[in-house]
C-alpha cells in the first residue's frame, strides 16, 4: 500500500530538514508530524529546531483485498445447475468511490460458474464433470476477482480450489475395439485391457466376461482386474471374440 507524505518545509531548511516521525491514518488525509532541522551550514546540533507541520496524506486506489485468498468448496459431480458454491468476499480501505467494487469470474475454464456481483456468491450454470479436462486430482480451480471503480481500475484476485465428488457415471471401455489372435494349434493369452474415466472404485477394477457360448474355446484369465489374458483354448480365428464362436 503506498503513501506520499507532503510535508512543508521553510525555505531556509529545505536542504536539510526531514520530517520524523509522521503520524496518519487512512481515512484522515491530513496528520500533523515534526520538522527537525538537524543542521544549519555545519552549524553544531545544539541549534536545531523543531516544528509542527501540516501533512497532507495523498490517498492512492488500492485494489479491494479478500478476506481469504485461498479458500477450499466442495461440490458434487452432475449437481443441478444454479447449485450455491461458495461464497467469497473483499474488502477495499480507501476513502474515495474507488471503495466501490464489483466481484468478477477471472478464471472459469470450464465455464462451470458464476458470481453475484455484489455479494460473491458463486453458483453453478453448468453441469460440473469431474472428468473434465480441467480437474486435476478431483479439483477444479477458479480465480476470483474484485474489481474497484478507481481510474484506473484495481483489481483484487484469490483462488477457490472445488473438490468436485466422483459420481460413477462412466461405463469402463477396453482400450482397443479389436485384437488380432494368431493362427496356432497351441495355447495362446492376448492381454484386454480396460479402462473407466471416473476414480476408485468407480473406475476399476472390472469383473471380465465372455459373450456367448465359447466354453472349451476361449476363456479369460484372471477375469477380475485392470487387464484380462483371452486365452485361446483351441484353434480360432480371431477376435471379436462373438464372431468367433466356431472352430476351423
Ligand atoms: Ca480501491
Ligand atoms: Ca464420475
Ligand atoms: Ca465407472
Amino acid at each position: 500500500m503506498r503513501r506520499e507524505h507532503k510535508g512543508i518545509c521553510p525555505s531556509r531548511w529545505k536542504t536539510r530538514c526531514h520530517i520524523s516521525p509522521v503520524k496518519w491514518s487512512k481515512g484522515r488525509p491530513q496528520a500533523y508530524g515534526k520538522l527537525t532541522q538537524a543542521q544549519v551550514d555545519g552549524t553544531a546540533g545544539d541549534l536545531s529546531h523543531s516544528v509542527l507541520v501540516l501533512i497532507e496524506v495523498e490517498d492512492t486506489n488500492d485494489p479491494p483485498m479478500f478476506t481469504v485468498t485461498v479458500k477450499q468448496a466442495m461440490l458434487e459431480e452432475n449437481a443441478p445447475i444454479g447449485t450455491w458454491v461458495e461464497k467469497m468476499t473483499a474488502v477495499d480501505h480507501d476513502s474515495s468511490h474507488a471503495r466501490d467494487f464489483v466481484y468478477k469470474i477471472g478464471s472459469d475454464p470450464a465455464g462451470w460458474l458464476t458470481v453475484d456481483p455484489h455479494t460473491g456468491d458463486i453458483t453453478t450454470v453448468n453441469t460440473p464433470d469431474r472428468e473434465s479436462p480441467h480437474v486435476v486430482n478431483g479439483t477444479y480451480t477458479i480465480l476470483l476477482n474484485a474489481v474497484d471503480n478507481g481510474d484506473p481500475p484495481m483489481t483484487g484476485t484469490a483462488t477457490l480450489s472445488i473438490h468436485v465428488t466422483d459420481m460413477n457415471d462412466n461405463v469402463p471401455q477396453p482400450t482397443v475395439e479389436t485384437v488380432d489372435v494368431c493362427l496356432s494349434d497351441n495355447v495362446t493369452t492376448t492381454d484386454i485391457t480396460a479402462f473407466d474415466p471416473d476414480g476408485i472404485p468407480f473406475g476399476g477394477p472390472f469383473t471380465f466376461e465372455l459373450l456367448e457360448d465359447v466354453k472349451g474355446k476361449w476363456k479369460l484369465s484372471p477375469s477380475y482386474g485392470y487387464t484380462t489374458g483371452l486365452v485361446k483354448e483351441s484353434r480360432c480365428v480371431c477376435w471379436p471374440i462373438h464372431n468367433c464362436s466356431e472352430d476351423l
